[in-house]
């Protein structure tokens, strides 16, 4: 069956363009049908099935971005067909390890071996094409094991926004994909739980021993999904168990539908058969994406418009400039070639250079029959950019203070009960750990003192993560010493506890950061003795909280002659205190001395007395540091100690211009360029101005050689700026990447342009690939509003927030989804990246305007 295919009076279009499709291409063969391509996927015009290109990875668990996937129509609509051991599998959920995959050129198949080695079993995937669609085979060789029947099952997720305001038919019985989760759900007995990571539960069961799972919206033999919408349609048909559809949602706000069928007891051989086609529109191609900047352009910059286009896209020779005029005409200024860039991944580009257009006005591009959002070229463009991160991302951030935004509370004030010792000996979510020993005076679970007060909630969650706080201070310091910014439009009481966003309070916003961050760094120092992993709930189902951080805890004391939920009105029986991770780590603890040395500077005319402790606790911690070397075998001994040790020397020499300082910074900057120069040339470029002349000059060959560096980029990607390819997408690295360049270009301009400070910027604004959004919330025309923040549950935004971008998923799919808030490295907007982004973009607006950027 092909859904819309031929609906000659609706789709009269489509069916004229299947003839010139035909007529242009007669060669390529007209069909849908599924074939396995060198990239190791199935592919066919409108769809691809991917097979474990991607694997679940240990570290955050289900990340939604593994397994059996569908990239439908060019959204991935579907993840996570694997064996799975719940109906609706959340993130800290068990996970199957991919033990083996074979990819089978001529079978035209893929086969994968999925292990759970703790209930020693394995199983066997197996996906064929076969007519329209694929067959997808689960396989065992040896019975299921006992404990995991009724658990055991394959599953595969459909991704709620894509099915919201669409329907479902499951053997004919129809219904409504719910817009938001109501269906039924059982409470159960821990006894028969599959335990989730570790042993911790994301259920907050209030003691009772149970937890939930929700009962199937449908049960069936065949599942058609949107047969409504021949983009979304998809039919799944079981040959051997039935198929349940489940709303993950009822138990978490990130989960998917699932369809699942479980694996019988005592077979093995083929123990579940699904036929599972997808529908394709035939001659389908994804929409052209105009890449561009959607906060505008400087005149005197590089102006270059992107484009992505399907690769079944035959591109235009030319693109329009239109300026938008006071009438609300458009009037055609440039008509530029489209010149052919090649192909980059799945897509193929096209680029136009539109640098010779520099009238101030409102501009927009067309291409073919699209026309992008209407953009400024002006002097301003970048001058005020950074405002709402500033002035609203960051207070909303701000931990153990109570936020208000003219009649909006984002919320009360968090961690009155801030910390207790963490115990010894755990392995903890979220990357924490405690190894054999506290290194404190405290014993596990004892209240230590004076940590109620400064820090920023991490990011999408709401710990201290005290290395990204060392960052966004110095990068605050930095923004304030080089640009001294005087934007005033936060009050900030830290006696009463009290933020109230847009009103300004006579004191520089910057200044007030700088202090909330160091209060929190000083009392670590000053209770502890040295910089902790961070701050972070002992309770998963803490962990993943969304909304208000002050109904986190219950903000009372824990006093453990109390009972769970019991209260004296000033301390509780319940174990719900953060917990201070104490392992020592000599280079966040570097980190951490070059954060305070760099906050006591600025923070001298300021707050004298938090500067003088923080200069004071730098000092001393570095001397205690120094008399403490780290283990031989020590996993941190690397040349991320010394690097960190590196900037501490500096930010000290900087600030208490010791000699001592100097020798040791320059004993270890050069061994550090040598081996890692991309690592370290930023921080070498920020000591020229206070080391002696002969540094800028040794200096310069490192700079040639990393500006050599710059040629690759041309030809690396069509927007000639690094794109990362890690498990979290890489606009953070691409910020900080343009901040070495500034300093660089600051001091060898002729070796590093400016231009490789504005092209991060242009890309983040929205000439990036899969979207042209702007990648900080509410900056630019169209920007992201649905982004991973603490009220991502309710489809929104915190304005000024810089998301991670766009994530890899291998081989070839670049992608940042609008439509759901939920995938953390895509959306999830982190402290040190948003103070990063202001520094940049008050550095372009410096060089492009001067000083003060007016
Ligand atoms: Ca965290
Ligand atoms: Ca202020
Ligand atoms: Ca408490």
């Amino acid at each position: 069956m092909k859904v819309g295919a031929v609906n000659l009076t609706r789709d009269f279009p489509a069916f004229a363009f299947m003839l010139i499709f035909l007529t242009l291409s007669f060669n390529q063969a007209f069909s849908q049908k599924l074939q396995l391509n060198d990239l190791g996927y199935f592919e066919a015009q409108g769809l691809n099935v991917f097979v474990f290109s991607n694997e679940y990875n240990g570290f955050f668990f289900d990340e939604k971005t593994a397994g059996i996937e569908l990239i439908h129509h060019g959204m991935r609509t579907a993840t996570g067909g694997a064996v799975r051991l719940q109906p609706t599998p959340e993130q800290w959920d068990q996970i199957p390890v991919m033990t083996d995959r074979k990819v089978d050129k001529t079978g035209n198949s893929i086969t994968v071996t999925l292990q759970y080695k703790d209930y020693d079993f394995n199983s066997k995937i197996s996906v064929t094409p076969k007519g329209d669609g694929v067959i997808i085979r689960v396989s065992l060789d040896k019975p299921l094991p006992e404990k995991l029947v009724g658990h055991a099952g394959f599953n595969l997720e459909f991704l709620p926004s894509a099915y919201f305001e669409k329907t479902y038919l499951m053997d004919g019985r129809p219904d409504i994909f719910p817009l938001s989760p109501f269906s039924k759900t059982e409470v159960r007995p821990n006894s028969e739980k599959i335990p989730q990571f570790n042993g911790y539960t994301t259920f907050d069961d209030r003691g009772r021993g149970e937890f939930l799972i929700p009962d199937p919206l449908a049960t069936g033999k065949m599942l058609v999904l949107a047969p409504e919408d021949p983009e979304r349609y998809v039919r799944i048909e079981s040959s051997t168990g039935e198929l349940m559809l489940y709303d993950g949602r009822n138990v978490a706000q990130n989960g998917w539908f699932v369809v699942r069928s479980l694996i019988p007891a005592n077979k093995t051989g083929t123990v579940v058969e699904w036929y599972l086609e997808a529908n394709t529109i035939p001659g389908w191609k994804r929409k052209p994406v105009i890449g561009f900047s959607q906060v505008g352009y400087h005149p005197s910059q590089d102006k270059v418009a992107v484009i992505e286009l399907d690769k079944n896209d035959l591109p235009l020779p030319t693109v329009s400039l239109l300026q938008v005029t006071s009438e609300g005409k458009f009037v055609e200024k440039r008509k530029l070639e489209a010149k052919p860039w090649g192909e980059y991944l799945r897509y193929r580009y096209l680029r136009a250079d539109f640098s010779s257009l520099k009238d101030t006005g409102l501009y927009v591009i067309k291409y073919g029959d699209q026309q992008t959002e209407a953009f400024p070229i002006g002097t301003q463009v970048f001058s005020k950019v950074w405002y709402p991160t500033l002035d609203v991302w960051f207070p909303v951030q701000m931990d153990h203070m109570f936020v208000r935004e003219a009649y909006r509370i984002w919320h009360g004030v968090p961690y009155r009960d801030d910390a207790m010792q963490a115990p010894v000996n755990i392995r903890h979510f979220d990357g924490y750990w405690m190894d054999s020993t506290t290194n404190t005076k405290y014993k596990p679970l004892e209240h230590i003192p004076g940590l109620d007060v400064g820090g920023w909630f991490d990011a999408g969650d709401f710990d201290i993560e005290t290395a990204h706080h060392c960052t966004a201070i110095i990068s605050f310091v930095d923004t304030w010493e080089n640009f001294h910014p005087q934007r005033d439009e936060t009050f900030i009481d830290q006696k009463t506890r009290y933020v109230d966003i847009h009103r300004p309070d006579g004191k520089p916003d910057i200044l007030q950061q700088i202090e909330h961050g160091t209060l929190q760094l000083v009392a670590q120092y000053k209770n502890i003795g040295f910089a902790v992993r961070g701050i972070n709930f002992p309770n998963l189902y803490q962990y993943h909280h969304l909304g208000d951080a002050s109904t986190i805890t219950d903000n009372l004391i824990y006093n453990p002659k109390l009972k769970p939920y019991e209260t004296d009105g000033l301390t509780s029986g319940t174990l719900d205190d953060r917990w201070v991770f104490t392992p020592k780590i000599p280079s966040l603890n570097y980190s951490g001395i070059a954060a305070m040395a760099a906050a006591s500077r600025v923070l001298n005319g300021y707050n004298k007395q938090l500067a003088d402790d923080a200069l004071n606790e730098a000092i001393s911690a570095w001397d205690r540091q120094h008399k403490e070397p780290p283990a031989e075998n020590d996993r941190w001994r690397s040349w991320f100690f010394e690097n960190a040790e590196c900037t501490a020397a500096l930010e000290l020499y900087i600030t208490t211009k010791d000699q001592k300082y100097q020798r040791r910074f320059e004993e270890l900057i050069w061994p550090q360029l040598d081996a890692a120069p991309e690592w370290n040339i930023s921080t070498a470029a920020k000591a020229i101005e206070y080391m002696p002349p002969d540094f800028k000059s040794r200096l310069q060959k490192y700079v040639v050689r990393y500006a050599a560096g710059f040629k690759k980029l041309e030809t690396a990607n069509p927007y000639g700026v690094p794109i990362g390819s890690r498990g979290w997408a890489g606009n953070s690295e691409l910020i900080s990447w343009s901040i070495t360049n500034y300093y660089l270009h600051k001091n060898f301009p002729d070796l590093i342009g400016q231009e490789y400070i504005y092209k991060s910027l242009d890309y983040v604004f929205g000439c990036h690939p899969y979207s042209n959004l702007s990648f900080v919330a509410g900056v630019g025309t169209h920007s992201k509003k649905h982004t991973y923040g603490s009220n991502r549950a309710d489809f929104s935004f915190i304005a000024g927030g810089v998301v991670p971008g766009v994530l890899l998923l291998k081989p070839d799919f670049l992608e940042n989804k609008e439509d759901w808030p939920f995938l953390w490295g895509e959306n999830e907007c982190v402290v040190d990246i948003c103070a990063d982004y202001i520094f940049l973009a008050n550095a372009a607006n410096d060089l492009l305007n001067g000083r003060g950027g007016k």
